[in-house]
């Protein structure tokens, strides 16, 4: 596709006539409806959790950069967050039946009769094709009525361009960034402009191919920000409908929250995660006028308090991010704003300048990403740090108690980790003293990293943390496999199959957030621990070793009546899961159920032991 045809400067062959066949079919070209799909899967769907506000509702800023970026254009635009009305009308309607779902889009199609329609969309990787998927079954349904120009982008498009193409469930496919390309493809659909260079990253389906157009890989040059496009976009509802993360349902649920970028991309390269191959090399900036700007506008005019960091690096270019939170700290002054960079930040890159700055503009917590404690599995995954450095960082952050901070790590790397270098992990997990360690398991998160996946699985559609995998967020349980202290003694060089993983996975998370977390002994931060817990919870409802550490936080609080509330919660689960009453034995908290602690002193005493009997074994 690198022939020039005549009638534009720098146009591709096959695009051309593909967009003038379409052309035919579909006119006029002057409506654009971009559309965010759900983000979760329905054959996984918890009513429950999402009723108590639990599910991720995350405005969509990807699609607002399209349509900022197709702001001088002709044509009428709008922007439908689907992901955010299915939740709204799940939590208010009772009997709403969500398999009706598909419905929402035809309300939305029949008001605007759109002649081209762009689907965005982010899930866990899963089965796109065998099974329900959202992107999948809402493209199926456009392509039925034939009355539109489909264009599919985003992470999970990007992940299976020819399968979507191949079973023509959409025009166009474009991978990574949208604003040059999709600029450059309404050139030939619209004629209205013919200015934008020719891109690659656009992928349809012509005369029995998939083709992909030409020219030079360019990062979009970020300018401006998202103001206007908040026109389309309800941000006060999103708090009512789902939440961020554990950190916004820590500033209370009613709290109107929103995002901000600040850089695209990331300085590193680990072998797991497909920042890289999605956003291109190297990290480029926003103008801080324009991004601070737009948080300006977002806290004076919108009611916004609370953010959410959507950077993947945010600490890249520390000049720019230091000026950045230096210009936030009068919001934070005027407006009590937070914010908190759940995706995690580069150890390595804290500094007490920067911690300094966060702090005073209102940051509330973040995580940094550690993942091992082997230098051979540091090295492995590229990784940036060492255990050593990775401790200095941790020393440091002894003195930001205003930070709720948490580890990120994970276990069964590539599927050739051992067990002696788990425990390595599990071991710098507990030295580094955070508030939280956040252990996940090893998973395939897009096509690019599935050449790294587990030895032996099919990339299925599994969660992080394998309590989210299925609808009731319990694990499955093998009770041949060892658990709780236990699963210590499992032979070093081990390559522990996917079944005892999880098993290592709870005790890990069992062993260092609740028996052993620093803030539920004599120093700690209970309050913090307590509502942090709290916020757990509001996904895992069912969860009764939550509802009794949270409990326990506030009898070192000194709530008594609320920790036994709590306790009585837990009581109940238990009492209808015998699973989780055979996990409350092997886990040693049988007793704690059964003499429940009066008074912060007999929490101390009674985590005191049973951390012994972990320590034992280890
Ligand atoms: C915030 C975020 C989330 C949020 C949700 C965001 C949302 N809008 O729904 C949460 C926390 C829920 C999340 C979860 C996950 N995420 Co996430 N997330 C991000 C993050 C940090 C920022 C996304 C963002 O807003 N970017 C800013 C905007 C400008 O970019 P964008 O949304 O990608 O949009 C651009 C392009 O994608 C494109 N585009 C997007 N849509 C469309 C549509 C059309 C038609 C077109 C033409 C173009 C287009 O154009 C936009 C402008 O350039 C990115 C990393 C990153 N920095 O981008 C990871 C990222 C997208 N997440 C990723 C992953 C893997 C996940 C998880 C699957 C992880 C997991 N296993 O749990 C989960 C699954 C989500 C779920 N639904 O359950 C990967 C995706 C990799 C891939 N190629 O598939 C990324 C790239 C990070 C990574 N480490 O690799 N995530
Ligand atoms: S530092 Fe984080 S965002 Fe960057 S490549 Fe590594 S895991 Fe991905």
């Amino acid at each position: 596709m690198k022939t020039l045809p005549m009638e534009h400067p720098c146009a591709s062959h096959p695009l051309q006539e593909y967009a003038k066949l379409l052309k035919k079919d579909f006119h006029p070209l002057k409506k654009v409806l971009l559309l965010q799909a759900p983000q979760f899967l329905f054959d996984a769907i918890n009513v429950d959790v999402i009723r108590n506000r639990g599910y991720y509702a995350y405005p969509p800023t990807g699609l607002q950069w399209l349509a900022t970026s197709l702001s001088g254009r002709d044509i009428h635009l709008e922007l439908h967050d689907l992901n955010l009305q299915v939740l709204q009308r799940l939590i208010a309607d009772p009997d709403y039946d969500f398999h009706t779902w598909l419905e929402m889009l035809d309300d939305v199609l029949d008001q605007l009769q759109p002649s081209i329609v762009a689907v965005s969309c982010l899930t866990v990787y899963a089965d796109l094709f065998n099974k329900p998927h959202p992107l999948t079954d809402l493209l199926a349904h456009l392509m039925q009525k034939n009355s539109h120009i489909v264009i599919a982008g985003g992470p999970t498009a990007s992940n299976e361009i020819e399968g979507y193409l191949q079973r023509n469930l959409c025009h166009f496919v474009i991978d990574g960034e949208g604003e040059y390309k999709i600029n450059y493809l309404l050139d030939f659909l619209l004629e209205d402009t013919i200015d934008h260079p020719e891109v690659p990253g656009i992928f349809f389906s012509h005369a029995g191919q998939v083709h992909e157009s030409g020219g030079d890989v360019t990062p979009v040059a970020i300018s401006g920000n998202l103001i206007e496009s908040y026109r389309h976009v309800a941000v006060e509802a999103y708090c009512q409908a789902g939440c961020l993360n554990p950190y916004s349902r820590m500033m209370g649920q009613d709290t109107i929250y929103g995002v901000f970028q600040l850089h695209r991309g990331c300085r590193c390269d680990c072998a797991f995660c497909g920042v890289r191959t999605f956003m291109g090399k190297g990290v480029r900036s926003h103008q801080v006028e324009a991004a601070l700007a737009e948080v300006r506008y977002l806290v004076e005019e919108r009611g916004v308090r609370h953010f959410e960091v959507l950077d993947d690096d945010l600490l890249a270019l520390p000049a720019v991010t230091a000026q950045f939170l230096d210009q936030l700290i009068p919001l934070r002054q005027s407006h009590s704003i937070t914010w908190a960079a759940n995706n995690g930040l580069i150890t390595n890159s804290l500094t007490k300048e920067l911690l300094d700055l966060m702090k005073a503009s209102g940051c509330i917590g973040f995580k940094i990403g550690i993942e091992a404690g082997s230098n051979e599995m540091l090295r492995r995954m590229k990784k940036p740090g060492t255990p050593a450095t990775f401790k200095k960082i941790a020393a440091l952050l002894q003195n930001y108690p205003e930070f709720f901070v948490g580890g990120n790590y994970i276990i069964g790397l590539f599927g050739e980790e051992t067990f002696a270098q788990m425990l390595q992990t599990y071991k710098l997990s507990i030295d580094l003293n955070l508030d939280w360690s956040s252990f996940s398991l090893f998973q395939v998160t897009s096509k690019a990293t599935a050449s790294d996946k587990p030895h032996g699985e099919s990339g299925g559609a599994i969660d992080f943390i394998p309590t989210k995998s299925a609808p009731s967020r319990e694990l499955l349980e093998d009770r041949a496999l060892p658990l709780g202290p236990e699963v210590f003694a499992i032979p070093d060089d081990t390559l522990p199959s996917q079944e005892l993983l999880k098993n290592i996975w709870l005790t890990f998370n069992m062993a260092t957030n609740y028996i052993g977390n620093k803030n539920l002994a004599p120093g700690g931060d209970a309050v913090a621990f307590v509502r942090w817990v709290n916020a757990l919870r509001i996904s895992y409802p069912d969860n009764p070793y939550m509802a009794l550490f949270a409990g326990l936080g506030q009898v070192v609080t000194g709530n008594l009546k609320q920790g036994l509330v709590d306790h009585a919660q837990s009581a109940d689960i238990l009492a209808r899961s015998e699973s989780w009453r055979y996990r409350f034995e092997k886990f040693q908290l049988a007793g704690l159920m059964k003499n429940f602690p009066n008074d912060r002193e007999q929490v101390y005493n009674a985590l005191v032991t049973i951390t012994a009997e972990y320590a034992t074994h280890c």
